[in-house]
């Protein structure tokens, strides 16, 4: 692979010179000389021949194409992959910060054992010998006294999560749960339940998009942040509902600042004027191919733009004319489903009327509109998953809401099981890469959970709050020094690909990857067939059958198998009951759920009262604040607050204050933010670590997750984390 690269040009070769000096100039700690292995002192040695290497980005789940590049045994600088069409080309800051995430002094370095207890601290240095024999030990324990499910796995987001997957399976617990149910299980149930499947917007290509509850400019997902550039470019209009005024409002045409959780209202008021007005009979916009047009038509007579402007603060005849022009524009329009929808107790019916308004909008299957998934044909290889007699029937939180989605469950309800103890105990954790302490609402339930589990493994690159509560902590191996298998990336035809992973450098100090430590793990408990496999043969059954695929790969980083686009559907029936788009929904029908959405009104807070809600910066992902590079950007989170409440209530900018909800406190400053609803405040995830070997996030700021409250979607189970209300309080 290495030799098949072409050279470095001179400019980039003086940018990774300049950054390895940069290394080499910090390498004077101790500290850093025992990070950074053979790291030069200057002048001592002559600087090295540079290796480029193909790698996917890992500092969020895109996994943008990358070429690291490798001096004297040390990644210096990382570029992007310009033949990777899925991130055009682009990596981020935090793609750029992965070099301070391998070389970050707060690494694990060594398998942990508690010594005192749960979140006191006290660890002893025990080998990986000892480490796995007894977390093979304890897991099996659980089994024996409870039974298989009495264990939770929670696999990450990973391009090794199926061996984590896997392994659950083979150890034989349904209890398996994911980021997912704190992201965007909503949105996918409302597209499930409308189309058929969970679509890709085609944004490049569309000529309006309405953006409600995102902000892709600073909320990264590609290809679309950068295809909402060029779009914008060619002259595509984009209208934003967010309370806050993001950077996608700024860069927008049209910005409104929507009373938090009336977006229902809007959408129902647009397609009022649409249906009213029979914009769907204007070029491109049709009822057919839907069931339940007709009762649709009737249901959403009360919903008025006049109506909705009361609701949702955006006035009528901008709600009307928005309506007109999107139908105008159809079918390259479209509302942009969005990502994390862990909003509302109602978030996937607000998902369904923004789906709905897009079936309206006749954009499936379109360009510019919606698109069906296409992935390029990887294989997932088969294994045997045992029956084990004693196993209770089903996943703990089955039945408990009417949606729940079978292989990602509700982290939320589940975490309520295990309190409780019923329909049946769940005494152990088996968690990779995942930071719920920090990414699940309402830490202090999280740790009312962790008191009723037994045994607590995690896997982790760093001592997260969730490490920092374990009873063993295994030190993974991070992206750059892993193989990993092939993992097929989603998108539109064009841009749907295949990547995998070499190790950049070897795994430092005495870190390990997932499926070396399942491995070994089965090897210990009687299930060593199931893991009876190198990476290499791993990938060969993977990509059996996709001619060039492997070649690609090594020689590219990455492999793609374009093939149509749009009009994958023409002909035939969705993937839906009826076969076509379901504005009525007979299955919610059926399960006493509203078939059509029902606008019911938010609960508001009271006087003096702000609702909390959360959003991302450009320079974070969630929980993974502990970069020295990125923490420049912002050292710790703040209150953002809008001056005329605030001044109001007798505050001024940057007061410390207590911010204090039902479920628990935390201490931060005031952001004066004109642009920010009046009754609403916002703050950074990730901060305010109880974990003290987060050095950089502990005692910074506040914890987002001890305030939020312990909401969830009604129908299926996601979280639901604007919900929350807040008091203020200034500290003497
Ligand atoms: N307050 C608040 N809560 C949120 C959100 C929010 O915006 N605000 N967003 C929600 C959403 S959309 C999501 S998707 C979830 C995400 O929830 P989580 O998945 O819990 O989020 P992260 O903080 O990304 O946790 C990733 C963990 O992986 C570890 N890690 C990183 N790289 C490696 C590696 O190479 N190897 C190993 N072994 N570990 C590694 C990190 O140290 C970190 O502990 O959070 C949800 N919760
Ligand atoms: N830089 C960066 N990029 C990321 C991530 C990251 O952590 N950092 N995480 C990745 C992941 S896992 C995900 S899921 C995606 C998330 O991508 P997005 O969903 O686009 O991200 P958020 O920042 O959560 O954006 C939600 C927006 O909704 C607004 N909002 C709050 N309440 C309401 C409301 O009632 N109505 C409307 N209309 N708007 C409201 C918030 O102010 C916020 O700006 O981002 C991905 N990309
Ligand atoms: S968007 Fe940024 S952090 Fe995410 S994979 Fe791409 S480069 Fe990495
Ligand atoms: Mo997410």
């Amino acid at each position: 692979m290495k030799d098949k690269m072409p050279p470095l040009s001179r400019r980039k070769f003086l940018k990774t010179s300049l950054a390895a000096a940069a290394i080499s100039a910090g390498a004077g700690s101790p500290l850093v000389k025992s990070l950074v292995p053979r790291a030069h002192a200057s002048g001592a040695r002559p600087p090295g021949q540079i290796t480029s290497h193909y790698t996917a980005c890992d500092m969020c789940f895109n996994r943008c194409g990358m070429i690291a590049r490798v001096q004297n045994g040390v990644i210096t600088k990382i570029d992007p992959n310009p033949a990777f069409l899925k991130s055009r080309g682009m990596l981020c800051a935090r793609g750029n910060a992965a070099t301070k995430h391998i070389y970050d002094p707060d690494r694990l370095k060594y398998p942990l054992r508690r010594a005192g207890k749960r979140g006191e601290g006290k660890w002893e240095r025990i080998s990986w010998e000892e480490a796995l024999d007894y977390t093979a030990e304890k897991l099996l324990e659980i089994g024996e006294k409870y039974t298989r499910c009495g264990v939770m796995f929670i696999p990450g987001s990973d391009m090794q999560s199926q061996f984590v997957n896997r392994f659950a399976e083979v150890f034989g617990s349904y209890n398996i749960t994911s980021h997912e149910t704190l992201c965007l299980l909503s949105k996918n149930r409302a597209y499930l339940d409308t189309i058929g499947e969970v679509p890709y917007p085609d944004v490049y290509y569309s000529k309006y998009i309405i953006v409600a509850g995102a902000n892709p400019f600073e909320a990264f997902i590609t290809p679309d942040t950068m295809d909402f550039f060029e779009a914008r470019k060619n002259g595509c209009k984009i209208i934003v509902l967010d309370p806050r005024f993001t950077k996608t409002a700024a860069m927008a045409d049209e910005w409104y600042q929507i009373k938090p959780g009336t977006d229902m209202a809007f959408f129902l008021a647009l397609c009022h004027v649409i249906a009213k007005e029979e914009l769907y009979e204007a070029e491109g916009c049709c009822p057919v191919n839907t069931y339940g047009f007709e009762e649709f038509f009737l249901h959403i007579r009360k919903y008025t733009p006049e109506w909705a402007e009361k609701e949702c603060g955006i006035p009528a005849q901008d709600i009307a004319r928005i309506a007109r022009e999107i139908a105008a524009a159809a079918p390259a329009a479209m509302v942009y489903p969005g990502r994390r929808t862990s909003d509302y107790e109602d978030s996937t019916q607000i998902r369904r009327a923004m789906a709905i308004t897009n079936a309206l909008l006749n954009n499936f299957d379109k360009p510019g509109g919606l698109l069906a998934i296409r992935e390029v044909g990887v294989k997932t290889p088969y294994y045997d998953v045992p029956w084990y007699d004693d196993n209770p029937f089903d996943r703990v939180e089955a039945g408990l809401v009417p949606g729940l989605i079978d292989h990602e469950g509700s982290f939320q309800l589940m975490r309520e099981a295990i309190i409780s103890g019923e329909p049946y105990p769940i005494k152990g954790w088996f968690n990779f890469k995942t930071n719920f302490m920090q990414t699940a609402a309402n830490r202090n339930k999280t740790i009312e959970m962790i008191d009723h589990l037994e045994f607590i493994v995690n896997i982790d690159i760093a001592m997260t709050d969730t490490a920092w509560y374990s009873d063993v902590v295994l030190p993974g191996a991070s992206f750059l020094e892993r193989k990993d298998p092939v993992s097929a990336l989603q998108g539109s035809s064009a841009c749907a690909c295949a990547v995998f992973r070499d190790p950049v450098v070897p795994e430092m100090f005495e870190s390990r990857s997932p499926f070396w430590i399942c491995k070994e793990l089965s090897k210990r408990m009687g299930l060593a067939d199931s893991f009876d496999f190198t990476i290499d043969e791993y990938r060969r059954q993977q990509v059996d059958g996709l001619e060039g695929a492997m070649e690609a790969m090594e020689n590219m980083g990455v492999y793609y198998n374009p093939s149509k686009t749009y009009g994958i559907y023409a002909g035939s029936p969705l993937k839906t009951l009826t076969g076509v788009k379901e504005i009525f929904n007979q299955r919610y029908e059926a399960s006493g759920v509203d078939p059509m959405p029902v606008y019911r009104r938010p609960k508001q807070p009271a006087e003096n009262q702000f609702r909390l809600v959360v959003g991302r910066t450009a320079f974070f992902t969630h929980s993974n604040t502990n970069n020295e590079l990125l923490t420049e950007f912002m050292e710790e989170n703040t209150l953002n607050i809008h001056p005329e409440p605030a001044t109001r209530m007798g505050l001024s900018d940057g007061d410390l204050v207590e911010v204090k909800s039902k479920a628990g406190q935390g201490r931060l400053r005031l952001e004066f933010t004109e642009g920010i609803e009046k009754q609403t405040v916002y703050t950074a995830t990730g901060f305010g670590a109880l974990s003290p070997e987060m050095s950089l996030v502990h005692n910074k700021g506040a914890s987002i997750s001890e305030l939020l409250e312990d909401y969830h979607d009604e129908i299926s189970g996601n979280m639901a984390m604007h919900e929350t209300f807040v008091s203020i309080r200034k500290v003497a």
